[in-house]
């Protein structure tokens, strides 16, 4: 019974902008196969310098609140783990974000990827990089409220992890990369909470004629975001909103070749 009850009462919670409880993304499946990301509320010690560590480091599950914060990026502190390894992946495959128990149910989601400019993810500081945004979803149907938002539409609540797969682009030229799963929950007035977590790819393809976006689609984080975006610094509980069903989701055009 009180997995029955726990849920709408988290959502009531969620909606209310009461929850203390937030998350992040916990593993990563390709092809049936899992990798483990960082946990926060385990030991660092146990998985810092961990040979399977596939995740950059995200000590709370706290969101971020600023988007001039250097933690935009990759959480906080958003550093690689000594020794860490890289999820291997092919162009065209469909790489599945899992997150347990996801809360918040408004506002968008989107997926971002970085080429290691050195061919090794390891030593990049992930505010020097340019991103390009892969993948995005927002509101699905119905305003901004009571409207169904892939965020809320990607949980599941029965004990069965919550999945977001995304496809690394085909003509993706091929390499090692970070990609940067971010959710933004706006069910706070004025008060966007950002989730990114990153975690290393080494993506491969059967020739080496892939490309990488043109000018126009590459940011950086912090500065892909304005902190007056309307999409961001919103009150969806505003009366001019009550009839408002389109939403346009920050950070500029996908690349979705
Ligand atoms: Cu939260």
């Amino acid at each position: 019974m009180a997995a029955a009850i726990l849920p709408p009462l988290l959502a009531l919670l969620a909606v209310l902008g009461m929850a203390a409880a937030h998350g992040g993304l916990a593993n990563y499946t390709v092809d049936g196969t899992w990798y483990r990301g960082f946990d926060p509320s385990e030991q660092s010690t146990e998985q810092i310098g961990q040979p399977w560590m596939v995740q950059r480091v995200w000590s709370t599950i706290d969101p971020v609140f600023s988007v001039s914060s250097p933690f935009l990026a990759c959480n906080t502190p958003g550093t690689p783990s000594p020794g860490m390894s890289s999820i291997p992946i092919r162009v065209g495959d469909i790489l599945t974000a899992i997150y347990w128990y996801w809360l918040h149910p408004v506002g968008p989601m989107s997926v971002w990827l970085a080429p290691c400019p050195t061919g090794s993810c390891a030593d990049v500081d992930v505010n020097q990089i340019g991103w390009f945004k892969i993948w995005e979803a927002g509101l699905l149907e119905g305003n901004l409220v009571e409207g169904t938002w892939y965020q809320k539409q990607f949980q599941k609540w029965d004990g069965e992890p919550d999945e977001w797969p995304v496809v690394i682009p085909r003509i993706l030229k091929p390499g090692m990369y970070l990609v940067r799963h971010e959710i933004l929950s706006i069910h706070v007035e004025e008060k966007p909470q950002f989730y990114p977590e990153c975690a290393h790819l080494n993506i491969t393809k059967e020739d080496d004629n892939g490309v990488l976006p043109p000018d126009g689609f590459w940011k950086r984080f912090p500065g892909a975001y304005e902190e007056d975006d309307p999409s961001i610094k919103i009150n969806i509980y505003a009366e001019k909103y009550q009839n408002t069903t389109n939403y346009t989701i920050p950070g500029g055009p996908i690349w979705d070749q």
